[in-house]
């Protein structure tokens, strides 16, 4: 398969890289210092392009690669892929869900306990040399806490597993009601926020769920409640999400994802009441090696006219 060219759109995984270029003819978009020039040259070999949750295939891409047969994305999220473009054109997209659902549920409920236990604040505390002038203040008992989840997906199921096990109950809003599934459904985002602790995104960024975190919803959880995104940052609007925080309208945030990451607002770096992650929900080594073995796995798979592993298209 070496003479097949593979475009990975950014750098991703050293172990995921090593094993394209094992295998494969592989082209470093983020090296190229020329991408116009780089693509018309390149346009009759490349077949495959691997991309993540910060690069993907746009349809401006897609339609420079007329050989493009595959794109295989390196994350389960598939909002920087033109599906549609892919579909029209009949290139197969395939993605890595399962092998990360339990590694971001983990991050989440750590995300919860973080910011209602303030561990990063107090671990600051306690390095500042602080503890010696005086106890730490008191924090907020995550036990039992009203979780309430938008999108309840393979990753929304798995944190409402690990939320239960602190006997917390659950409800959830999703575009339809799950008639196999016991938590409290609300038909809409503001009427969850109003009756959870705790409001957890986790649905896939879609034209839909773009800024499903709004004003209302943000007020709607109110000054004790708190938000925890593991989803994607445009979920969320976050100047509202900012200026909320700021005027303590809302509680705190747990925040692994951004809208324009990795820039971070720096009015979230002097408050106390937020934990800021560079979005490593899935970022384990044995998480990233199975998903760099599914994007391997897939890409084989097609070039071996064999079934995909996970196709979404
Ligand atoms: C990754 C993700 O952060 O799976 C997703 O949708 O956001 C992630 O797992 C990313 O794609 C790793 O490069």
């Amino acid at each position: 398969m070496d003479s097949i060219g593979v475009l990975m759109a950014c750098p991703m995984n050293s172990y995921l890289e090593q094993q394209l270029d094992k295998r494969f003819k592989l082209f470093r978009f983020w090296t190229v210092p020329d991408k116009s020039l780089f693509l018309a040259s390149n346009k009759d070999s490349i077949q495959a392009v691997v991309g993540n949750a910060s690069a993907g295939a746009d349809a401006e891409l897609v339609e420079a690669l007329p050989k493009l047969e595959i794109v295989a994305s390196f994350s389960v999220g598939l909002d920087k892929i033109d599906l549609a473009k892919c579909k029209e054109k009949g290139i197969r997209v395939t993605n890595t869900p399962d092998v990360l659902t339990e590694d971001v549920a983990d991050l989440a409920i750590g995300l919860m306990l973080a910011v209602l236990r303030k561990l990063c604040e107090s671990d600051r505390y306690v390095r500042s040399g602080k503890w010696k002038k005086g106890d730490y203040v008191l924090t907020t008992k995550f036990t039992g806490k009203e979780v309430g989840i938008i999108g309840l997906g393979r990753i929304g199921m798995a944190i409402a597993k690990r939320a239960e096990a602190f006997s917390c109950p659950i409800s959830y809003y999703s575009r339809t009601k799950k008639p196999e599934i016991n938590y409290k459904y609300y038909p809409s985002v503001v009427e969850l926020a109003a009756h959870c602790d705790i409001l957890v995104v986790a649905c896939p960024l879609t034209k839909e769920t773009h800024h499903i975190v709004n004003r209302d919803v943000i007020n709607a959880l109110g000054p004790k409640g708190v938000l925890i995104n593991i989803g994607r940052g445009p979920h969320v609007d976050e100047p509202e999400l900012v200026s909320a925080l700021v005027e303590h309208r809302l509680g705190g945030a747990g925040l692994d994802v951004f809208e324009n990451e990795p820039y971070v607002p720096e009015e979230l770096f002097g408050l106390d009441n937020v934990v800021l992650l560079p979005h490593v929900g899935s970022g384990t080594v044995e998480t990233r090696e199975a998903m760099a073995d599914l994007v391997i796995g897939n890409l084989e798979a097609h070039f071996q006219k064999k079934p995909l592993l996970t196709p979404v298209v």
